[in-house]
This record gives structure tokens, C-alpha cells and sequence, in this order.
């Protein structure tokens, strides 16, 4: 790994008030003295000063904080410049910086130090990046809680269980019975199955987390002309999709993301499911298909005088529109809309509202599985079910459980192979 200085703009691209430029490197003292003109410095305190290139012109009046290693987000020495945001002091910034030899970090650098430097594992940075990403309120929830470690302290148990039951059931083929704990053949296989349950829990979670990372996917499905563009405006709130008495208007998917408690939620209007000879209908009707394939939650449109009986599924939500054109509402457990008036909207968002959260509340209580933690969390599954499968053959099951601890360790990066750290890190934006 280098070890040079680097520097890059932590803050927002764009014209701003205040732009962070972050600097890591080795011995930055010396540094931070011309900086801010000053022998002597404190740690971790605001200077305000005037930065001056090496020809002594003035760059910008800015604040400088000086970190020590160890304790700065790398690890290493770290310099903060906050200027003025505008394009022109950034530039002339970085100019001046370069001109002292350092270079511009490339994606992910600061976090690959950090990393190095042990004061993140890739769990961490993986949360990071999600944190980095998060749009809605439960996002940042989740990727804070892994950013500080929550993941990892599993991880970190799970690892230390399957280290040691490799070792016992190593132990029984090697020490005599008098030397070792009592049952202990027992023990590791009821560690075994045990570990095996919690990282089967996590790996179910992986929809649900996936859902809460790229937003959860609602469908409006139904025949033509029972409103579903009509209900999709209203609770989008703008007239995003054509509506119009023609049956077969909506022939694409169109969505919008709306923030439900904290939730993303991708809503997806489609077109109604019916027999047609028109090409682009039957395009949209066969998306429309997949749609409702890869949909997490379902609100499924009728009228009055189209709905027929059904049943309804835990991820299903009966909708029975244009309520204004009727008396009588006597169909249970569906809710009656309209999209003309708004009446009933309101309870169509509710109950929506109270399935999201029954659907993905709880979540939150494992670790959050991502597409490169899934494949390891999967293939740890698998040997631990070897393990468990070995009976008494001690020898295949030590292989098998050190192996699970391996994929284990993957995850946190204790144990590494170079692509996963690249597509760890390359998911940073520059100046992380
Ligand atoms: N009376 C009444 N008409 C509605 C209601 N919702 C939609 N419509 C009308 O029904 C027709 C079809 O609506 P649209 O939203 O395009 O249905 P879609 O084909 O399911 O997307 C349009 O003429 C709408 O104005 C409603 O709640 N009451
Ligand atoms: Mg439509």
C-alpha cells in the first residue's frame, strides 16, 4: 500500500457555503505548521487562517484542524481545510497541494486506509457506503447501525464460535476424552446447528434488507380502466401517468419514489392485464407481469362491478375504486376508494403504511446482508450443514467449520483476496 499524501474534496460537488478538503498522509505536522503560520499546534483544534500558496499569495481565509495519528479516520495523519466552497478555491486548493507533492486520492482511498490501518473492517465500510447512499430515514438507520460496528460485533462472534468449535472437534481426534470437557462432541455440534439457524435467520433478512437499501417495490395491478393511474397521481401527488377513459392508456411502467415512514418505496403504475392485439400493449402487459413478479407489496385494483372473489395474500392489498359510482359498501377486508373524490385515499395509505411496516419492521434485529456478504454468508451455511452432517467424523467437521469461519472472516476482511476489496471500496465516491 502507498503510504504518500493524498488529499480530495470530502464535501458535496457544486458551489457551496463551506467544502471540506481531507488530507491523509505521514507526518503532516510539519504541514499543518505552515498552514496555519504557527511553531506549535494543538490537536483536533480549529485554527482560522490565512492559506497562503508557496509564493505567499493568499489562496482563501479558512479553518484547519490538525489529527494525529492514530486517532483520525484513516489512521494516519489527517489535515482538514474547510474554504469557501466555490470551484475556483477548491482548484486552486488542490494546485497548491499537489505543488507539495501530494496527489488527488482515487475512489475509496481514504476508507482503503482506514482499513489498513484497523480502524475499519469491510462490514463497516460496507455500512459506510450505505450510509453514504441513504435517502430516507429507515436507510440511515440501517447503514448507520452497520457503519458502527453492529455487523461486525456478529460477525466477530460468530467467527470466534466457529474458530473454536474447529479447534475442540480437532482436539477430540488428538487428546484423549479425560482431557477434554465433558459432552464435548455435543457441545460443538449444538454450537454447530446453532450457528447455522442465526446465519439462516440473517440470509432470509436479505430480501427485506434489500428492500430497505433500493426501496420497496409496490405494484398497482388490475384491469384497465379501474383507476390505477388515477389512484397512482394521487399518492404520488403529481400527475405523473395519463389518465383517460381509453382502456389500454398506460402501456409502460411508470414509477415514482415516495418516501412511507422512513421507507423507500418505488411505486410502479402499470398497465392493465387484459387480451389485446395492439405490440406495445402486450410489451407493457408482459412488463406489467414482471412487475408484479418482483413486487414486494401488490395493491390490486377493482371496481365495483369487476371484482370478483379472491384470495388475498400477505403481501396483497384489495383496492375497490370509483366507490363514488355505489351505496353499498359490503366487501370485507377491501378498501373502498375513489379517485375522483379522494374519499377513502386516506385509508388506502394506512393500511399500506401498516403492512410495510409488518412486512419489514424487525428487520433491523440481524445484520444487513448485502449481494457480497450473501454469497459468503451462503457458502458458511452450507459447510456449517457439512459440519453437521459429519456426525462423528471429527476430522471433516473441524474442516468444515474452519472453513465457515473463513467465509466469515471474508466478510469483515480479516481474511481478503484482492476483488473483494476493490468492489468494497470502489463503491465509494472520491474523498471517502
Ligand atoms: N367515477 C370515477 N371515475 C374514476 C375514478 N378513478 C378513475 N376514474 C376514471 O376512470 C377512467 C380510467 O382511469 P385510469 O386511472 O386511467 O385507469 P387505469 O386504466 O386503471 O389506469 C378515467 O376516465 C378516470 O377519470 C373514480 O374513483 N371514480
Ligand atoms: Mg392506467
Amino acid at each position: 500500500m502507498n503510504n504518500d499524501s493524498i488529499f480530495a474534496l470530502s464535501s458535496g460537488h457544486g458551489k457551496s457555503g463551506v467544502a471540506v478538503i481531507r488530507i491523509s498522509g505521514q507526518d503532516l505536522y510539519d504541514t499543518f505548521t505552515t498552514f496555519v503560520s504557527k511553531t506549535e499546534i494543538k490537536n483536533r483544534c480549529a485554527y482560522f487562517t490565512n492559506l497562503c500558496d508557496t509564493n505567499g499569495d493568499l489562496i482563501d481565509q479558512c479553518l484547519a484542524i490538525y489529527f494525529p495519528a492514530p486517532h483520525s479516520f484513516t489512521g494516519e495523519d489527517v489535515i482538514e481545510l474547510h474554504t469557501h466552497g466555490a470551484p475556483a478555491v477548491i482548484n486552486k486548493v488542490f494546485e497548491y497541494l499537489s505543488t507539495l507533492g501530494m496527489r488527488m486520492a482515487t475512489p475509496g482511498e481514504f476508507s482503503r486506509r482506514a482499513f489498513y490501518n484497523n480502524k475499519m473492517d469491510l462490514a463497516d465500510v460496507d455500512g459506510l457506503a450505505a450510509l453514504l447512499d441513504a435517502q430516507t430515514d429507515m436507510q440511515r438507520k440501517h447503514a448507520l447501525r452497520s457503519m458502527m460496528g453492529f455487523d461486525s460485533k456478529i460477525y466477530n462472534a460468530w467467527r470466534n464460535k466457529m474458530v473454536e468449535i474447529s479447534a475442540y472437534a480437532a482436539a477430540i481426534l488428538d487428546y484423549s476424552p479425560d482431557d477434554l470437557p465433558a459432552n464435548i462432541g455435543d457441545t460443538v455440534r449444538n454450537s454447530a446447528e446453532q450457528l447455522y439457524t442465526e446465519i439462516s435467520q440473517a440470509l432470509s433478512q436479505y430480501r427485506n434488507a434489500r428492500s430497505i437499501r433500493g426501496g420497496i417495490n409496490i405494484v398497482l395491478a388490475g384491469q384497465t380502466n379501474v383507476g390505477k393511474s388515477s389512484i397512482f397521481n394521487y399518492m404520488v401527488g403529481t400527475n405523473r401517468a395519463i389518465v383517460s377513459d381509453i382502456a389500454g392508456t398506460t402501456r409502460d411502467v411508470v414509477s415514482s419514489t415516495i418516501d412511507i415512514d422512513g421507507f423507500m418505496v418505488n411505486l410502479s403504475d402499470t398497465a392493465g392485464i387484459r387480451e389485446t392485439d395492439d405490440t406495445i400493449e402486450s410489451i407493457g402487459i408482459e412488463r406489467t407481469k414482471s412487475e408484479i413478479e418482483n413486487a414486494d407489496i401488490i395493491i390490486h385494483v377493482y371496481t365495483p362491478d369487476s371484482i370478483s372473489a379472491t384470495n388475498i395474500s400477505n403481501n396483497e392489498i384489495i383496492v375497490i375504486n370509483k366507490s363514488d359510482t355505489i351505496e353499498t359498501q359490503d366487501i370485507p377486508n377491501a378498501i373502498y376508494t375513489s379517485a375522483k373524490s379522494g374519499n377513502g385515499m386516506d385509508t388506502l395509505m394506512n393500511t399500506l403504511r401498516q403492512k410495510i411496516h409488518e412486512l419489514f419492521d424487525g428487520s433491523e434485529s440481524t445484520v444487513s446482508v448485502n449481494a457480497r456478504t450473501k454469497s459468503l454468508l451462503e457458502s458458511a451455511q452450507q459447510d456449517l450443514a457439512s459440519a453437521i452432517n459429519a456426525g462423528e467424523n471429527y476430522d471433516i467437521f473441524a474442516e468444515h467449520t474452519r472453513r465457515a469461519s473463513d467465509a466469515i472472516g471474508k466478510i469483515l476482511g480479516t481474511i481478503t483476496a484482492s476483488e473483494v476489496m476493490d468492489m468494497t471500496f470502489g463503491q465509494l465516491c472520491l474523498g471517502k
